[in-house]
């Protein structure tokens, strides 16, 4: 054993599952030089195990261990030689601390003063003393021991995570909706879990970034959450959370006073429903003294609300508000509410989806009490690459509100897709919406500033599950970290709290940050243009898994997420004088712009205007050579990610290493299904070519349906464009093996790439091989249901089409190719295309 420890390359990082995330407190490069620079004792002036300040003691003495590999001990009073002392303002006063010259704390915030070889890290509340260690340990953890001594305040109260879990399995979204990282780290089986440790490790990751609370079912609620079972396991669930400072509330269904309560009405007005949920809060606080609050979603989507009884979205929040008000608690009122079932297109062309919020809450805004947030997604419509800033947020002067951000992936490729986020929420936060021909910035709203409201801030919808990676992909938990830090404060640079959490994540080697951060920074842009450009919204699948392309299906249905596209236009007119009006909803300066297609910026053009392909952008190309430029732009740099991460081989401990080498392998495969399927769509819609050549014509790839077949058979794909040539192959019955071979004459021998296109469903794991005359060049099983956590997709479609390439592989001119399918279940071995690619050619 010795001989073989020996061996082991000095400096290998040892296997790592994620589930530390950033807080692994790794061993930093010469930690033992900073010995002497760091206390050794640390003083947590609160010995309740159940107070923050008790856990950021018990952080310290790990962080200070971990990172530089130094011994600490944890006292409850000050004692002798240099120390890390924490604790709140109060708390330090009492001790006799001198409280005089600290600068100005608000709730939350905290000072520190790394002055003179010792530390002083207080809160104004017990959080605020955790955020302070966590930060401190921050700092530690990237090797920053400079003197300081500054006070940091959040920007905003509310800085709450939303989890859409569900309470059992089941429906099509298993245990959380639009969750890709595993099932419910709080429920299973319609109960609250026995094991709460991941509760604890989640509020733990939270507090690290300043989130003081968790909404932690699925807004598409379940009344049974509120039965008496379930409210005691959602008491332990605060139970798990309390020590780091982390507040619980609960999603609400409309009606459960009828579903639970057993009353023949849910009427928000009527005695008895009030009464009833009068009764029911009294009994939360009760088991949870500490209860952050409601989250609701009504007249959404099927969900009841008080329109149901023709009352106002006020009269349903206020019902709530009344009742929380004793106990401090607040509502969070979504301001998603629409009616899918009345929207209709083909008839009226002034219908619009991304009017309802404004529309809904017009006239209320003085309606509401004053415990009531309104929680609104960023933009109208829902969580797409890119919407302009909802224009309810200048509507609601009054009501205090919060953005709702998406962490989990819904639209923006469900963690299988690198895409870094903050850049695109920077943006938004820092719009300014020109109220009253004032500088209004989003953020300036949110944080109550603009209109000089107390409360308001940040949701943010993440949906971590069992699985140790927590969102299903180590890269993505950038997002997490980021969304944390700027909720605290929006001015962060995304660049810099990237390059932070990849120090604290992976390494400080400064070609893992830089790799991390190119391609990071580059995922946003690149996924835009390779799935929705010009304001287009994300042309996925919006009847089915949300995942993959589908352009079509945004059209031709009551969903409201429309294109309008024909043979020869596309775009919706939201226009006042022709369209929609929506444009009109904006504070003056911003609806000017934004009714001419003259001042819109290009990449919300089709946004807000209905125009030929062949209008030309500000850049001076057209619309539709935007589209396949762009199309091929993206996917190319999304080819680039898998090399470059590559190069981290060794860099990085080689679990984390491989789980997301295969994902950007998997990304790169899936951009090109994306290019191909959006632009053969246009192409075949607007029979407009493209001046480059690309659309349509492959030189080195082999349509499997004109391969000569032995058991296959061709297969029709729907949609159209989901299949190069419209076909695939599909194993003649669901036990029969199969065939597909072709005789590479066009080829001349040498080294190529061989990609093999092909359909990877959720009803079966079959097994393809891939031959090159005599030799096996590989064998692969299509089990990504496994493997890669997104939604589950039972259909050969673009959300199931996926690539595998193998490089270098030698072939000889006339050599057969042939691949073998072996069906299993329901999966009939489904086969696209191969394409035999001269080294460094993609396609
Ligand atoms: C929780 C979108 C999502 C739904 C989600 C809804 C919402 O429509 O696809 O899964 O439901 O938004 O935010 O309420």
């Amino acid at each position: 054993m010795l001989a073989i420890l020996l061996f082991l390359p000095l400096g290998l990082a040892a296997a790592e599952t994620g589930i530390d995330a950033w807080l692994r407190y790794a061993p930093i490069p010469d930690a033992e030089s900073y010995h002497g620079s760091i206390p050794s004792i640390v003083v947590a002036l609160n010995d309740s195990q159940i107070s923050p300040v008790y856990t950021a003691g018990q952080e310290l003495q790990q962080g200070i261990n971990g990172i530089f590999g130094k011994d600490c001990t944890v006292q409850y009073e000050g004692g002798d030689g240099p120390s890390v002392t924490v604790g709140t303002v109060a708390g330090y006063a009492e001790t006799g601390g001198s409280i005089d010259e600290l600068p100005e704390l608000v709730d939350d915030g905290f000072y520190m003063s790394t002055v003179g070889g010792e530390a002083l890290i207080l809160g104004q509340n017990e959080r605020g003393a955790l955020y302070g260690a966590f930060h401190y340990l921050e700092l530690l953890a990237q090797g920053n021991v400079t003197e300081l001594a500054f006070a940091s305040n959040p920007d905003a109260p509310i800085r709450w995570v939303n989890q859409w879990d569900n309470l059992r399995d089941g429906g099509t979204h298993g245990s959380i909706e639009r969750g890709y990282g595993g099932h419910s780290i709080f429920f299973w089986d319609g109960v609250v879990r026995d094991d709460l440790t991941r509760a604890s490790q989640y509020a733990r990751l939270l507090a690290s970034i300043g989130i003081n609370a968790v909404i932690v079912n699925n807004v598409n609620a379940n009344e049974t959450i509120l039965n008496e079972t379930n409210l005691d396991g959602v008491a332990r669930i605060a139970d798990a959370f309390r020590p780091y400072g982390v507040q619980l509330g609960l999603s609400l269904y409309f009606a459960s006073p009828e579903a639970l309560g057993g009353l023949d009405t849910f009427d928000p007005l009527n005695d008895t429903v009030v009464e009833w949920w009068n009764d029911k809060t009294n009994q939360i606080y009760e088991k949870i003294p500490d209860f952050a609050g409601y989250l609701v979603k009504a007249n959404s989507e099927g969900q009841p609300g008080p329109i149901t009884y023709n009352r106002t979205l006020a009269d349903g929040a206020n019902l709530f508000a009344r009742a929380l008000k004793p106990h401090g608690g607040i509502i969070m009122f979504r301001a998603f509410v629409y009616d899918h079932e009345s929207l209709n297109q083909t008839l009226n062309w002034k219908a619009d989806r991304a009017n309802a919020a404004v529309e809904f809450f017009d006239g209320l805004d003085d309606q509401f009490e004053d415990n009531v947030v309104v929680q609104i997604k960023y933009g109208p419509i829902d969580f797409q690459v890119r919407e302009p800033v909802s224009p309810l947020f200048t509507h609601l002067v009054k009501t205090p509100v919060t953005v709702e951000l998406q962490i989990t992936q819904e639209y923006l490729g469900q963690q299988c897709h690198l895409v870094y986020l903050p850049p695109m929420w920077k943006e938004l936060l820092d719009f300014d919406l020109r109220v009253d021909s004032q500088p209004s910035p989003l953020s300036s709203i949110l944080n109550g500033q603009r209109f000089n409201r107390k409360l308001g801030g940040y949701a943010g919808v993440v949906n971590v599950g069992l699985n140790e990676t927590w969102l299903g992909s180590h890269l993505s938990m950038s997002n997490l970290y980021a969304y944390g830090k700027m909720a605290w404060d929006p001015t962060s640079s995304p660049e810099a709290l990237l390059n932070t959490w990849t120090k604290l994540t992976f390494s400080h080697d400064q070609e893992v940050i830089d790799t991390i951060a190119d391609m990071s920074m580059a995922s946003w842009p690149a996924y835009e243009n390779y799935t929705g450009n010009l304001g287009i919204q994300t042309l996925t699948d919006i009847l089915n898994a949300h995942y993959g392309p589908n352009p079509a299906s945004q059209d031709g249905n009551p969903w409201g997420q429309w294109t309008r596209a024909d043979a020869t236009t596309i775009g919706m007119d939201r226009t006042v004088w022709n369209g929609t009006g929506f444009s009109g909803q904006y504070p003056s300066e911003i609806a000017a712009q934004y009714e001419s297609p003259t001042t819109t910026p290009d990449n919300l053009l089709l946004w807000f205007h209905h125009v030929p392909y062949t209008y030309r952008l500000r850049s001076g190309q057209t619309v539709i050579q935007h589209f396949y430029d762009a199309h091929y732009a993206g996917s190319a740099t999304a080819q680039t990610f898998p090399t470059q991460w590559s190069r981290l081989q060794g860099k990085i401990d080689a679990e984390r290493f491989e789980a997301q080498r295969f994902r950007l392998e998997y990304q790169a495969g899936h951009a090109l299904v994306w290019r191909d399927s959006i632009n053969n769509f246009y192409h075949n819609k607007s029979g407009i070519a493209d001046q480059q050549g690309r659309v349509g014509n492959h030189a080195y790839r082999v349509e499997a349906e004109d391969m000569a077949l032995d058991g296959y058979v061709p297969y029709a794909v729907s949609p159209v464009e989901a299949a190069s040539g419209g076909y695939c192959i599909v194993t003649s019955d669901n036990s029969t093996r199969g065939a597909a071979s072709v005789a590479l004459e066009r080829w001349e021998s040498g080294r190529y790439d061989v990609a093999v296109n092909y359909y990877d469903l959720a009803i079966g794991n079959s097994t393809w091989e891939l031959w090159i005359g005599e030799e096996m060049v590989g064998e692969w099983k299509g089990d990504l249901e496994y493997r890669i956590g997104k939604a589950p997709v039972f259909y050969i479609d673009g959300q199931t089409a996926t690539r595998i390439t193998f490089r270098g592989v030698e072939v000889t001119k006339g050599d057969v190719l042939k691949i073998v399918g072996v069906p299993d279940g329901q999966e009939p071995a489904p086969v696209d295309y191969i394409s035999v690619l001269p080294e460094g050619v993609v396609d």
